[in-house]
């Protein structure tokens, strides 16, 4: 162990650690912390006296449970405009897709978001966040795609890491311009694929404004071929891929992502055995967005059972959008996660934790409490670490800790 002093010490509270298989629950546990990273963690009793007694600053927690920061690994948060009509229009009968087909859908926000001002989209956006951040968020991934064409696409990245640096939250980009035709090429889906792999992504890659390339793979959107085209190219620059798979259809999406070595397949509600027997050994993680299965009223669930016997990781995220998951509530989802889709408490704690970590390949900084790991934490007054999920809402974190500073949660 380094000589080194401890910055911070938190003590007093139970760990959940998500270390091992579990949650790696300690009682009465102690976290330390140096610069921004977790120096020591473990029993109270087990500490080092000598250290405990250097250490500045002791914050004593009085009961409760202690959590990695958590981790909404699958958003669409920034955009412009409000869909409130379709929802009523869902609510009269209409479906998602015919709402689609009829120009509504995605291409509506496409509208908003293009004709919003960087400071407008800023400003739609940001509430969403810092939802999410009141509830233990503490890393979150944004995608584009709803600008379409490149200085949209780029106009909302810029806004995606201006909201990082305003709350202070670690932010994952993910470029999705393959997520709709937009209307100027409509019938020449492969032109617009040549716009996306020569000059979106590169342009992208070069600033430096994509973590990841997504797309989504859909009868109402891309086909597999075209979305191999984008995963291409994103391998050429040297950028991980992900997908929306399988979320209306089984197009074999989950095999697509995990022949890109893809860090993730989201949806994956009519995924076949196939698709899953591909992810597992591609070590692509399963990313189960309840908030669409909800809003859509869909009735397939994800094969959770042959990803539980593969042994695929599940991760568990808002998909935060104005169309099909309005949601920015990522305790709401963990209940979903548990009464809709059939996790435990203990696999959708984790879906917004470790494996929502190895969604975002960052598995060596975030979503455990370990040595090493930035510390980012978030600590609940509840009595287990399943209320989080049983509890729908309800009880905010009384304290979110990020890079080892406290932050003040309006
Ligand atoms: N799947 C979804 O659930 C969202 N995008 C996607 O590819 C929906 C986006 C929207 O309706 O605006
Ligand atoms: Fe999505």
């Amino acid at each position: 162990m380094s000589d080194k002093p401890w910055d911070r010490i938190w003590k007093g509270a139970g760990l959940v650690t998500c270390e091992g298989e579990g949650l790696g629950l300690i009682e009465q546990g102690l976290i330390a912390v140096r610069d921004n990273e977790i120096v020591w963690v473990g029993a109270e009793v087990d500490a080092p006296r000598d250290k405990i007694a250097a250490t500045p600053q002791i914050v004593s927690l009085n009961g409760g449970w202690v959590f990695p920061g958590l981790i909404d690994c699958h958003t669409h948060l920034v955009f412009g405009g409000n869909r409130a009509r379709e929802f009523e229009m869902r609510l009269e009968g209409a479906t998602y897709e015919e709402i689609a087909r009829a120009g509504g859908g995605i291409l509506s926000t496409v509208k908003a978001t293009r004709a919003a001002s960087e400071e407008e989209l800023f400003a739609a956006s940001l509430p969403r966040a810092r939802d999410l951040l009141r509830e233990g968020v503490t890393t979150l991934e944004i995608k584009s795609g709803y600008g379409l064409d490149l200085q949209s696409e780029i106009k909302m990245l810029k806004v995606a890491r201006a909201i990082g640096a305003e709350l202070g939250l670690t932010i994952k980009t993910s470029c999705l311009a393959a997520h709709a035709l937009p209307p100027e090429y409509a019938g020449r889906a492969g032109d617009y694929i040549d716009l996306i792999c020569s000059q979106i992504l590169p342009r992208l890659a070069e600033e430096g404004l994509a973590d990841a390339v997504d797309g989504f793979c859909e009868g109402i959107a891309f086909s597999p071929d075209e979305i191999a085209r984008v995963f291409e190219t994103a391998k050429d620059l040297g950028l991980p891929v992900k997908l929306h798979a399988d979320q209306l259809s089984d197009l074999d999406g989950a095999a697509l992502a995990a022949s890109f070595d893809g860090l993730s397949a989201d949806h994956l509600e009519y995924t076949n055995p196939k698709g899953v027997e591909a992810m597992a050994r591609a070590g692509t993680v399963a990313v189960l967005l309840p908030g669409a299965f909800y809003t859509l009223k869909e009735t397939r669930r994800p094969p959770i059972e042959t990803f539980r016997k593969e042994g695929v990781s599940m991760a568990l995220a808002s998909d935060c959008n104005p169309g099909s998951s309005p949601i920015s509530s990522l305790r709401l989802i963990l209940n979903m996660g548990c009464t809709l889709f059939g996790l435990t408490p203990t696999e959708a704690l984790r879906g917004v934790t470790v494996n929502a970590a190895k969604a975002l390949g960052e598995s060596t900084r975030k979503g455990r409490l370990a040595v090493g790991m930035d510390a980012d934490f978030c600590h609940y007054k509840i009595g287990a670490p399943a209320d989080l999920c049983y509890w729908m809402s309800g009880a905010r974190p009384d304290k979110v800790v990020m890079g080892g500073g406290e932050i003040t949660v309006l």
